[in-house]
C-alpha cells in the first residue's frame, strides 16, 4: 500500500520513531525501510548524506519527495492522507490549535533529556563540574513536569482527549526516556499515560526491538531527573 514510500531509520531515536508511528497511524503499512546503526556511526554514510547533509535519521522519502525533519515528515502524512487512517489534527480550531502547540514543543523535551545525555556520556570526566550538571538536570526536571502538568489540564492524550499528532511527535521522547530511568513515581500522569500509549497498537507495533532484549543499565542516565 505504501510502496512508494522509504524510510532511513536508526532504532530508539525519538525522532525516527515518531514518522513510524504516523506511519501506522495513517494505515500506510509496508513502506520500504532500512535501519541504520548510531553505534556503528552509519548515519554519517555516504548513503544517508546523500539524502540528507547533516547525516541524521530519519530521512523520509514518498516517490520523489524527500523530507529529512520529523515533525515535517508527520505533518506531511496528516496532509497528505487526511482522510486515511486515524486523523491525527483536529479540525476545531481551539484543539488544533493545542495540537500544533504541543507538537512544535515537544523537540524541547527531547533536547533537555538530550543535554543530559550529552553531559553524563560525551563531556570527559575532568571537565565535569556538579554545578554545570546540576543545572542541566534542574532543566531536565523542569522540562518532564512540564509535561506532567500538562496532562493533568488536558489528559489522558498530551493535547486532549484524543490521539493526535502531538502524540506521534511527543510519546516517542518519554518512551526512551522511561528506558533511560526517569523516575515514574516522580512523574505518575506521564507514568499512566505511557501505559495508555504501549498498548496503542501503531507505537506497539513500531517499538524498538532492542529495548525488549537489552539489560536495564546499572546507574540509569536519567536516574535522578
Ligand atoms: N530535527 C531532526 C533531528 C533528527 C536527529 O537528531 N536524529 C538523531 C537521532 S535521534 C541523529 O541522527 N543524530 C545524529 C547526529 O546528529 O549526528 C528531526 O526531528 O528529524
Amino acid at each position: 500500500m505504501a510502496n512508494d514510500m522509504f524510510l532511513l531509520w536508526g532504532s530508539g531515536s525519538p525522532p525516527c520513531w515518531r514518522v513510524m508511528i504516523a506511519l501506522e497511524e495513517k494505515d500506510l503499512q509496508g513502506y520500504g525501510h532500512k535501519v541504520f546503526s548510531f553505534e556503528k556511526g552509519e548515519h554519517k554514510s555516504k548513503e544517508v548524506l546523500d539524502i540528507n547533509p547533516r547525516g541524521q535519521l530519519p530521512s523520509f522519502r514518498h516517490g520523489t519527495t524527500v523530507i529529512n525533519e520529523s515533525v515535517a515528515a508527520c505533518i506531511y502524512l496528516e496532509n497528505h492522507f487526511k482522510s486515511q487512517g486515524n486523523q491525527l489534527i483536529p479540525s476545531d480550531q481551539s484543539e488544533q490549535a493545542l495540537v500544533f502547540q504541543r507538537s512544535i514543543e515537544a523537540p524541547n523535551a527531547q533536547q533537555k533529556m538530550i543535554d543530559v545525555l550529552t553531559y553524563r556520556f560525551r563531556v570527559p570526566e575532568e571537565e565535569r563540574h556538579e554545578t554545570a550538571l546540576k543545572r542541566t538536570k534542574d532543566a531536565g526536571t523542569a522540562e518532564f513536569q512540564l509535561w506532567e502538568s500538562y496532562l493533568q489540564k488536558t489528559g489522558p492524550y498530551i493535547a486532549g482527549k484524543t490521539f493526535s499528532m502531538a502524540d506521534a511527535v511527543f510519546f516517542p521522547t518519554l518512551g526512551l526516556a522511561f528506558q533511560l530511568g526517569l523516575r515514574r513515581e516522580a512523574y505518575p500522569n506521564l507514568a499512566a499515560y505511557h501505559d495508555l500509549l504501549r498498548e496503542r497498537p501503531s507505537v506497539k507495533a513500531t517499538w524498538a526491538q532492542h529495548w525488549l532484549t537489552s539489560s536495564p543499565f546499572k546507574e540509569p542516565p536519567l536516574r535522578d531527573l
